[in-house]
């Protein structure tokens, strides 16, 4: 291999150089020849800008040399294709992942900078909605710290998540204009673009073999543009690539409008084309039919495959091995077109005959599905679809058509099955069924917790399960501890590090050797005295940002996640109003001091979300000024929780509300990131939890609710709200306070519709669920007031918790689905002449 950097080339110094007198250097001189600024006249975010620059400096090498490994080796690679990549503040990551976050935090304070100060100026990308967003980011860290060879495909929105502002206890949405600044992490590529077509119609024709075949004339073309973001692994030379697409005009369609002296129809085209990739559509598991959102999903899905095929004939690869060569991942139904889009590209673009494509094509992908709640499952109108993809649809009949005959052999006569397992939906109006569409056209289909991957075979994907058992499988999620501990909490992770090590950030299994020092009471105190520390980070936070004090002895009980019925914030907040009940009927009570923390977005159009949020402002309006409540209790929604915040805010845990209606949380990723940093779970055995829960003993957990099986027994029964709140005073109370407008200056309708969903049909059983979960809250209000022994179980929770990596979850779907082997990559090293 020739080394695009060999040895005796050196480029060492200021931009490779990491001793600290090297690094100052390389700072100002990009604050000087990249931001035009000298000290005197930088802002904040110059001095972000020109610390951005210096540490991709320090990373070009070893993405540039993976990148080339890969060329020269053409190893077998991963393509994990997701709409969303949630990736959150790049900085303080990168610095971590290249071991240089201490050498550049002194580098900033001999400069009179603070590096946490400069962290913070970081807009992050928030191209994602929460979990499957979340979960993505994960992954691709953790794939390249195994030094897997993998792509992260997407869709570089140009706005991301939006921006939540309270007002008046509502949310507000603000766009996210997180690229206003510019993106020190991206690196166009616009010499790589490709083209994508939408519209028109199919003609059918004899080639020139006498074979028939299919050329689609499309209503309009777009090109699509790469960006690509180095992803480094943690302590490897392995840096792979997101490649996130961006829609632009093609020129050769402005021009004939413009030859027509059409001149605002052509830039016209032009806007319309861009705005494929304009926003991230900010539903977190509900779908809107919505057309834009197809071609945004179809739009990334052609670029990414075009562009594996592209680079399978740069490496001279016949596409007859492309199965071989690549293992892609959908993530979720979102780019499940890529099934049919495959297919096309095989047959029309390669002259592909059908079984061969239909063999590489079903070799090729494998389906994760995140989610059960209907809402979620992914239709398009088959008008819309047939409008804008004429000759997908053509493929998918021919698909459908096939598969149902394998059917019909499998299961003679079962007229009801096909029309369940149809890829047409032919009830009512046609649809074409996206998850079908990925289980026909998959090897491999997983959930995402066990008791998820279970559900799907029972209920969801239970026909597919009967016609492919082999294809079903499970994969726990997990999340990175780069992120999640390391990063986020620095008091933890250097405490842990003290005592055993620093092997467990790669091998989070290591964990376990916290369990040697349970008995040392010296150690418990630390432990003790770094949760206190983070605590009180929190609450400075809070007082200068919200100017609401908070006790940092009092028990941090924090629910952040997208607010959501499933997930019950409601349920949470009836808690707080029956204790607050509790004290108003006895001023005197002996309660634990409890801070309730909230933080979540509700999706712009989801009315109940976000009649949630405002509940719990109003509650929080109310107990934060009654005097009766002295302090004891607190209530405070945190605006705007994004990945930035949520660093924050894991640290600062007592206790994790993990509360959602069992069966409904495929899995669930917070709960593991709480764990991890040592607060202690309120659950339902939902998702993850119970893999949590048995990994860190069931008498470090608070288990409360029904489970999935008594949930659907009791539905089926008849389930009847009203029977809970008549029998149930303190529930009734609660309930009452709401509707009489008590939280809402008197206004009994303000919150109608939500008492009225509760009373009249309550889908997310919180009646059914509130005693269980009020008396857990009552044992965790006691078990709080044994300090020791509070400390015992959160210790027990972080020794625990090595199955939640992501490293874990990658080594599994390398083992069970992709079959990728890591490839090392060599860095030649540069001289540290001045060290
Ligand atoms: C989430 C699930 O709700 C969560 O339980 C899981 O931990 C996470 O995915 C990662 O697996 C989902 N997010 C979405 C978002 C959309 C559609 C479906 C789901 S499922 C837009």
């Amino acid at each position: 291999m020739v080394s695009i950097l060999p040895n005796n080339i050196q480029i060492e110094d200021d931009r490779t150089g990491i001793n600290i007198e090297t690094l100052k250097r390389a700072f100002l001189d990009n604050l000087f020849y990249i931001q035009a600024k000298f000290p005197k006249i930088s802002t904040k975010n110059d001095y972000y800008m020109a610390l951005a620059y210096t540490v991709r400096d320090r990373l070009l090498n070893r993405w540039l040399n993976t990148t080339e490994t890969y060329l020269e080796k053409a190893p077998r690679t991963v393509a994990y294709l997701s709409a969303e990549f949630l990736l959150g503040p790049h900085l303080g990551n990168n610095l971590i992942n290249l071991g240089l976050y201490n050498v550049v935090k002194q580098a900033m304070e001999d400069l009179g900078l603070s590096l946490t100060d400069l962290l913070e100026q970081e807009e992050e990308p928030g191209l994602g909605n929460g979990g499957l967003g979340r979960l993505a980011a994960c992954y691709i860290d953790s794939l390249a710290t195994l030094e897997i060879p993998a792509i992260g495909y997407g869709i570089r929105y140009e706005y991301g998540i939006f921006d939540q502002e309270i007002k008046d206890g509502w949310q507000v949405e603000i766009t996210d204009k997180w690229l206003r600044y510019g993106n020190p992490w991206e690196v166009a590529r616009p010499e790589a673009e490709l083209e994508v077509k939408f519209g028109g119609h199919t003609e059918d024709f004899i080639d020139e073999h006498g074979r028939y075949r299919v050329k689609w004339i499309p209503f309009k073309v777009v090109k699509g543009v790469p960006y690509d973001t180095p992803i480094l692994g943690f302590q490897t030379n392995t840096a792979n690539t997101l490649r996130l697409w961006k829609a632009e005009a093609t020129e050769s369609f402005d021009f004939e409008a413009f030859n027509k002296g059409d001149y605002f129809g052509a830039v016209h085209e032009k806007s319309e084309s861009e705005n494929i990739t304009k926003v991230l559509y900010p539903n977190d598991e509900s779908y809107e039919g919505k057309q834009l959102r197809l071609e945004q999903q179809f739009f990334f899905v052609s670029c990414s495959l075009q562009d594996m095929i592209r680079m399978m004939q740069v490496q001279n690869l016949t596409l007859e091995r492309f199965h071989e060569h690549y293992a892609i991942q959908l993530n979720d139904t979102h780019p499940t077109i890529a099934v049919a889009e495959l297919m096309r590209l095989l047959l029309d673009e390669h002259g592909f005959d059908w079984d061969k494509a239909w063999n590489i094509t079903t070799k090729t992908f494998a389906y994760t599905n995140h989610t059960l709640l209907p809402e979620a499952l992914e239709r398009w109108s088959l008008n819309m679809f047939g409008s804008l993809f004429p000759r997908h649809l053509k493929i998918i009949y021919e698909i459908n058509s096939r598969f149902l005959d394998e059917v019909r052999i499998k299961f003679p006569d079962d007229f009801d099955r096909l029309r369940r397992m149809s890829i047409i939906d032919e009830s009512g109006e046609r649809y074409v069924r996206m998850a079908n569409l990925a289980c026909v056209g998959s090897f491999a289909i997983n959930g995402v917790a066990e008791l998820h991957s279970e559900l799907l075979k029972k209920t969801t994907l239970h026909d597919f399960y009967e016609m492919y058992p082999e294809k079903f499988t499970n994969v726990t999620n997990g999340v990175t501890p780069r992120r999640f501990m390391v990063l986020s909490n620095p008091r933890l992770a250097n405490l842990i590090t003290s005592k055993i090590g620093d092997s467990w950030v790669k091998n989070l299994d290591d964990l376990r050797k916290l369990e040697n020092f349970l008995y040392d009471t010296n150690f418990r105190k630390e432990f003790h005295k770094v949760k206190q520390e983070v605590k009180q980070d929190l609450a400075n936070y809070i007082q200068t940002s919200y100017n609401i004090t908070i006790d940092p002895n009092s028990l941090f009980d924090i629910q952040a996640k997208r607010i959501h019925e499933y997930k019950r914030q409601h349920l949470n907040a009836l808690h707080i109003i029956t204790l607050y009940n509790r004290i108003k009927a006895n001023p005197n009570l002996d309660v634990t001091p409890r801070t309730f923390l909230f933080g979540g977005k509700a999706a712009p159009g989801y009315y109940m979300a976000k009649l949630i949020i405002k509940l719990i402002n109003s509650i929080a309006d109310v107990v934060n000024t009654d005097p009766d409540m002295r302090d004891r209790l607190k209530v405070v929604f945190l605006t705007d929780y994004n990945v930035k915040f949520a660093q924050r805010v894991y640290p600062a845990a007592d206790l994790s509300e993990q509360i959602s209606t069992a069966g409904k949380e495929a899995s669930g990723t917070g709960n593991m990131k709480f764990s991890m940093n040592g607060a202690l779970t309120i659950g339902t055995l939902d998702g993850a939890n119970i893999e949590i829960r048995e990994a860190v003993g069931e008498e470090n957990f608070f288990l409360f609710g029904l489970t999935a099986q008594e949930v659907s027994q009791k539905k089926a029964a008849g389930y009847n709200p009203w029977d809970y709140y008549n029998s149930n005073p303190e529930l009734k109370l609660a309930i009452d306070r709401i509707s009489s407008g008590f939280f809402s200056h008197g206004d009994p309708n303000l919150f109608k519709p939500l008492v009225d969903s509760l009373l009249y049909r309550d889908d997310y059983l919180l009646l059914a669920d509130y005693q269980s979960y009020i008396e857990c809250q009552d044992r965790v209000s006691q078990a709080y007031r044994d300090r020791e022994k509070w400390v015992w179980m959160s210790i027990l929770n972080v020794a625990r918790m090595g199955k939640f990596s992501s490293d874990r979850s990658i080594s599994d779907y390398l083992k069970n689905i992709w079959k990728v082997p890591s490839v090392k990559v060599d860095v030649p090293e540069y001289s540290q002449s001045n060290d």
